[in-house]
């Protein structure tokens, strides 16, 4: 039998979605393409010129709204249905919905979701899977003007950091799936589930930069080798 972990974090990244019909950031065709980064994922790019923002985002909000998950987020659901551990959370990188799609439990959002608009003026945040525009008014505090997509920019701070501060902690395996590891924190989180003794392991089509510090390197589509790791776990 294999070895029975008691707490489980599974970090996603751009990669895991990439199978369902999802440009990531870094490839060659990625999803800034025609976009700087510094325009449409800053702080100091959204106060410029949020609309710009506002349509990069309304652009994308569709194609996340039809995207279906795949064979590695459903591996991932299996593997929270069927494993008898404590705890088996998902931190994601991702603002597509498709880790609630599959139908998975336990997601923390770390760079938010496209399906949410915050308030930069009160605070309230609602979902909306329609489009949303500089001169818009918030639903609670009525103010027009502050509405900003709920996606954390460079130079924000992350979403849910003491929850996933606490997981990372206690964690005994710690996975990595489709993340390159080039953006911080999260490119991080491996070296704290490391340095308490979790084994780590990484999914990716290619080795990242953060290479030492995972015990494991499992190369291929993650849709492939996450189903096929899990049923192992699971024997
Ligand atoms: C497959 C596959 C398949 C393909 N199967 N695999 C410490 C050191 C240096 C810098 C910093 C630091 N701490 C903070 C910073 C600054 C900054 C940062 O990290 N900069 C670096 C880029 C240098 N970080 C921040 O600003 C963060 N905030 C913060 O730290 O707050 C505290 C603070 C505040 C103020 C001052 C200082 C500190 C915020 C980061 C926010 C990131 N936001 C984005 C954009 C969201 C917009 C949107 O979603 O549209 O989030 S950036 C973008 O990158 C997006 C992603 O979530 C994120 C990570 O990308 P990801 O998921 O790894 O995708 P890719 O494309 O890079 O990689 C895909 C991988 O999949 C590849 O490896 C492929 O091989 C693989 N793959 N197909 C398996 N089928």
């Amino acid at each position: 039998m294999a070895e029975r972990y008691k707490n489980i974090v599974i970090l996603t990244g751009a990669g895991i979605s990439a199978e369902s019909g999802l440009s990531t950031f870094r490839s060659e065709n990625g999803l800034w393409n025609n976009h700087r980064v510094e325009d449409v994922a800053s702080v100091e790019g959204f106060a410029r010129n949020p609309e710009y923002v506002h349509e990069f985002y309304n652009e994308l909000r569709p194609l996340l709204f039809k995207a279906e998950p795949n064979s590695a987020h459903l591996a991932i659901t299996k593997l929270q249905e069927n494993y008898k551990a404590e705890n088996i959370s998902i931190i994601t990188q991702n603002v597509d919905t498709l880790h609630e799609k599959a139908k998975s439990k336990n997601i923390y959002h770390i760079h938010g979701q496209i399906n949410q608009i915050v308030c930069l003026n009160c605070g309230h945040i609602f979902e909306t899977w329609g489009e949303t525009h500089t001169d818009d008014a918030c639903p609670n505090c009525k103010v027009a003007g502050m509405l900003k997509p709920n996606i954390v920019f460079f130079g924000e701070n992350l979403l849910y950091m003491n929850e996933v501060d606490y997981l990372l902690n206690k964690c005994d395996l710690f996975i990595s799936v489709g993340t390159s590891g080039v953006v911080y924190p999260a490119a991080g989180f491996v070296q704290i589930a490391y340095l308490n003794g979790a084994k780590t392991i990484e999914f990716n089509m290619e080795q990242t930069s953060n290479n030492y510090m995972f015990s494991e390197h499992i190369i291929g589509k993650a849709g492939t080798t996450l189903p096929k790791f899990i049923d192992e776990l699971l024997k």
